[in-house]
């Protein structure tokens, strides 16, 4: 049975946004005009054998070329607030140097056309797309990219700070740490401890030094981070499988919240692996560690460890558990919307954290056109799970304020290429039609439930 979505929207307060979420890379396309250089993810997908179908993001959705009618598109969902990111190679496109004045018109031009419609800006300063040029450096693993990040951010707020809502440094470093720097699957590629660990200070720093130079701009700007926490469920009861999972819970999350949250990597880490970190400098993790307006949560589906006795495992020693639901969507993550709750209790529990967005929620489900429409009722229910749990959140008083669905429209799945889709919108790769999915259709109506513009001052 379909969930009302009147009902549903009855259950969140007035203020809580709803927003559809997007990222520069998997959307954009015009990857060589106005002055953008490659990124890594330039350099990667066109490499053999990283992206499906040697898929690559030159044309993506062709949203560059298509911002006002894309811009009309966010405002016929009747969606509150748009979440997308800024694409570094279009604004310093050799990542240090020279600043691109027409990539900063091309934002110019989006936030404008989101105030023009009454819609709030979300802005991510960072979603993969790292200048090539930096790689040369060492890219992640080097300390002078958090330096050139910083003066990036800057340079971005400076410009289009006084029109933003709010604004996230990173999105989801776990992605842009371990898994491109550890199990290889998203740029640069790199399956290597000790890189990783690099990777993984300075982009803490990184974020810290974003945080310093937003704020210097724009004092009043609300900062925040994106994290794409896990809950760590344990694949059984043994004594060996819970410790387990404590473990992954600190290599997947608390290497991120407890830097940034409390100030300190968490202690079963660095007993394992803090001499292979890089030279922590006096006063770095008071910069990771100031204080922030809001988080962003990306949640999909669980993980699920059991404990690798493997001679030589390297921290955190798992291996994966299998899932408890056979319920998965077509890229084969399991869907369980009980541990969107679990998550957000524990991650409150264990850290002081401000309000929450979740600022990317949604499933990937295949199926195309047909008669016209796009009957994608899994992804709905779907949503509409996941929203039932995080109106419960608020029930039990957690400070959830908003709600992200990913995506707007189909688009680039990085190492997946464009065969796996999430959006609320199908998109059409030969032709660029738009058609607003089922999904779509029911998420406008329950975000038409709620007025724009009320959501709290900042
Ligand atoms: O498409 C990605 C997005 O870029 C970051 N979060 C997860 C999504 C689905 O994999």
């Amino acid at each position: 049975m379909m969930i009302d979505p009147k009902t549903l929207a009855a259950r969140f307060p007035g203020d809580f946004v709803f927003g559809v979420a997007t990222a520069a890379f998997q959307i954009e396309g015009a990857t060589n005009i106005d002055g953008r250089k490659p990124s890594i993810w330039d350099a990667f997908s066109n490499m053999p054998g990283r992206v499906f179908g040697r898929h690559n993001g030159d044309v993506a959705c062709d949203h560059y070329n298509r911002l006002e009618q894309d811009l009309d598109l966010i405002q016929s969902l009747g969606v509150e607030a748009y979440r997308f990111s800024i694409a570094w190679p279009r604004i310093i496109p050799e990542g240090t140097g020279p600043v691109n004045e027409k990539g900063l018109d091309f934002y110019d031009r989006l936030v404008d056309g989101l105030k023009a419609r009454g819609i709030k800006a979300f802005a991510t300063l960072y979603h993969w797309d790292l200048p090539l040029m930096l790689a040369g450096n060492g890219g992640w693993t080097a300390r002078s990219t958090a330096y050139a990040f910083q003066r990036y951010a800057q340079t971005a707020i400076a410009r289009l700070g006084d029109r933003l809502d709010a604004v996230a440094t990173f999105n989801e470093p776990w992605c842009s740490v371990w898994l491109s720097h550890l199990y290889g699957i998203h740029a640069p590629g790199e399956r290597n401890m000790d890189a990783a660990l690099h990777a993984l200070h300075v982009t803490n720093l990184a974020h810290g030094l974003g945080v310093a130079a937003i704020r210097s701009e724009r004092p009043h700007l609300p900062v925040g981070l994106v994290l794409n926490a896990h809950q760590t469920y344990a694949g059984s009861d043994s004594p060996a499988d819970q410790t387990a999972a404590a473990r992954a819970f600190d290599f997947h999350n608390g290497v991120f919240f407890g830097p940034v949250f409390k100030g300190e990597y968490p202690a079963s880490f660095l007993a394992a692996l803090g001499h292979r970190l890089p030279q922590i400098e006096p006063g770095d993790m008071e910069t990771i560690s100031q204080p922030l307006d809001w988080w962003g949560l990306n949640y999909y589906t669980p993980m699920r460890v059991s404990h690798d006795p493997a001679e030589g495992a390297e921290f955190p020693a798992t291996r994966p558990a299998p899932p408890v639901a056979d319920v998965e969507t077509d890229i084969g993550w399991e869907v369980h919307a009980p541990a969107l709750g679990d998550l957000i209790r524990e991650l409150n529990a264990a850290y002081a954290l401000p309000d929450c967005y979740i600022t990317e929620n949604g499933a990937c489900y295949n199926m195309g056109i047909e008669n016209g429409t796009v009957d994608d009722q899994p992804r709905l229910d779907y949503i509409a799970e996941h929203l039932g749990i995080t109106a419960d959140l608020i029930g039990e008083g957690y400070p959830m304020r908003g709600y992200f669905a990913w995506s707007l429209m189909d688009n680039f799945e990085w190492a997946e290429g464009y065969r796996m889709r999430f959006g609320i919108v199908h998109v059409d790769y030969d032709t660029q039609v738009r058609t607003v999915k089922k999904s779509g259709h029911w998420y406008g109506e329950l975000a038409g439930q709620f007025p724009k513009g009320n959501h709290r001052p900042a």
